[in-house]
């Protein structure tokens, strides 16, 4: 008896959580879709959406921003999503570069309006609805990044680029989506106010998909429109994607009637027959044009899509070959501007050199022939010429400066010298004119006591020795002097 009610129970829960889980209707939404190949028309357009910015639509992938430094691009969708409350978005993507970082990432939107290009991963700031943001680019150093995060904003909040947003954010999961070989999957799937997202980590063709982040209470604006944007700073990634999916999701009792069912059968044949009608008209038109005018018609006859598509590989190419085209122009411009100016170096010379005569006129002459690599000898020899003539300048202010000390010490030093010499001399020439004085009162004393001039007693010196005497005195003293003054001299050397 207790056994069936508990099954009956059992039976009850499992159909509710099934109910709850599985979305009993799942409708690919092509109006707000796009994915390789033939994801762009030939013009770059993408049906139904704006591309903006930095942003390349080709066949094979819509680059939102190149591996360039500070670009920004983004992409919306133009019709508001108004098949349903509930939907899932695939995403395949490939986000790289060279550097061991990139930055600064990309973003997933559904907003309330219109997106623009702006600082939030290219696109605007203050937005209403959901951003998922791949972001590269670890700002506040806490080692996180890459990593897919989700912010809600109601339009009132900018997004902190300082520290990842890490205060705003509602969930995130750290994943290295960058340099993948396959491209890496996301899917995003809101139903009823839960919003589930899944992350692939690029590592083989088919998807294999876990749980980056679930949300619940989540309350998205209705009709809102999809974005993509990305941005690049100071490093750079590409960041492409591939695939944009969008699926609206119903509950078995929101179940849409099937577009065949919704159109009444006699209007559908009205649709077919005009169809028909318009196909006719135009094959007719066709063949008319084709009669009046087959040498243009077999040009249109032999469409080639290799002439209006190009594929990454070919496009980088033509970039590279642009970019040197246009190096070579500036190498051609700088050429041409000094042949210019050796032109007017040239006539510059002439007119003194006929003056200077001969042998200056063949200095000219071989001017004329002026080669690049000669010219650059010569700004080389002159270079070198100029930094010789600088180290002379500055040995001659050495020496000048070496000198001028020098006479300021001889003229100091010296003159104290000169001054000792003369003091001293001075001293003894008094001392020997004194000693000459009192000789020669001795001798005019003892003379006029009586003694014959002629004559000498004891003490008595005669006049040559004396002179001798003092003759080789001042000798002795000026050799003195002489060699003192010498002394001093070599001091200062
Ligand atoms: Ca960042
Ligand atoms: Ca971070």
């Amino acid at each position: 008896m207790t056994s069936p009610r508990v099954l009956l129970v059992l039976l009850a829960a499992v159909a509710a959580i099934s109910a709850q889980n599985n979305p009993v209707f799942k409708k690919f939404e092509y109006k707000h879709s796009f994915r390789a190949p033939n994801l762009a028309q030939r013009d770059g357009s993408i049906p139904f959406w704006i591309v903006s910015g930095d942003a390349i639509a080709s066949g094979e992938q819509l680059r939102l921003a190149p591996s360039m430094r500070s670009r920004k691009g983004i992409a919306w969708n133009k019709r508001a999503f108004v098949e349903s409350e509930n939907f899932q978005v695939d995403i395949a993507l490939k986000i790289g570069g060279q550097g061991r970082v990139g930055a600064d990432g990309l973003g997933i939107w559904y907003t309330s309006q219109l997106g623009a290009l702006g600082p939030v991963f290219g696109a605007n700031d203050f937005w209403t609805g959901m951003g998922i943001f791949l972001d590269s680019f670890d700002n506040d150093g806490i080692k996180n990044n890459p990593q897919v995060a989700l912010m809600l904003n109601d339009g009132t909040r900018s997004y902190d680029h300082h520290t990842d947003g890490s205060q705003q954010i509602l969930s995130s999961c750290q994943r290295d989506f960058r340099n993948k070989p396959y491209p890496v999957r996301l899917r995003i799937e809101y139903l009823k106010n839960v919003l589930l997202v899944h992350v692939d980590d690029g590592m083989q063709p088919t998807p294999r998909y876990e749980l980056c982040m679930r949300a619940e209470n989540i309350y998205l604006p209705k009709n809102g429109y999809f974005g993509v944007s990305a941005a690049t700073g100071g490093l750079a990634d590409d960041h492409d994607v591939l695939d944009f999916s969008v699926f609206s999701l119903f509950s078995e009792q929101q179940k849409p009637t099937p577009v065949a069912e919704q159109i009444p059968q006699q209007e559908k044949q009205k649709y077919d027959e005009e169809f028909e009608r318009q196909m006719k008209e135009y094959e007719a038109e066709r063949a008319k044009f084709k009669e009046q005018h087959p040498d243009k018609v077999k040009e249109d006859d032999e469409y080639d899509p290799s002439k209006y598509y190009e594929d990454a590989t070919a496009r980088e190419l033509r970039l590279i070959y642009e970019s040197q085209n246009a190096i070579h122009q500036v190498m051609q411009n700088m050429d041409q501007r000094l042949a210019q100016i050796q032109q007017t170096q040239a006539t510059g010379h002439v007119a003194p050199a006929a003056a200077a005569g001969q042998q200056a006129g063949g200095a000219v002459a071989g001017g004329a022939s002026f080669q690049p690599h000669e010219k650059n000898e010569v700004i080389t020899s002159l270079r070198d010429l100029s930094q010789s003539v600088r180290d002379m300048k500055q040995y001659v202010n050495e020496i000048f400066t070496k000198t001028y000390n020098m006479e300021q010490k001889l003229t100091q030093g010296g003159g104290a010298t000169g001054g000792g010499v003369d003091s001293s001399m001075h001293q003894k020439v008094d001392s020997l004119l004194n000693e000459l004085r009192t000789v020669r009162a001795t001798q005019i004393e003892t003379s006029g006591s009586g003694g014959s001039p002629g004559t000498c007693q004891n003490n008595c010196v005669s006049s040559t020795i004396f002179l001798l005497i003092i003759f080789i005195q001042s000798i002795v003293i000026v050799a003195v002097v002489y060699v003192r003054s010498k002394q001093d001299k070599a001091k200062f050397y």
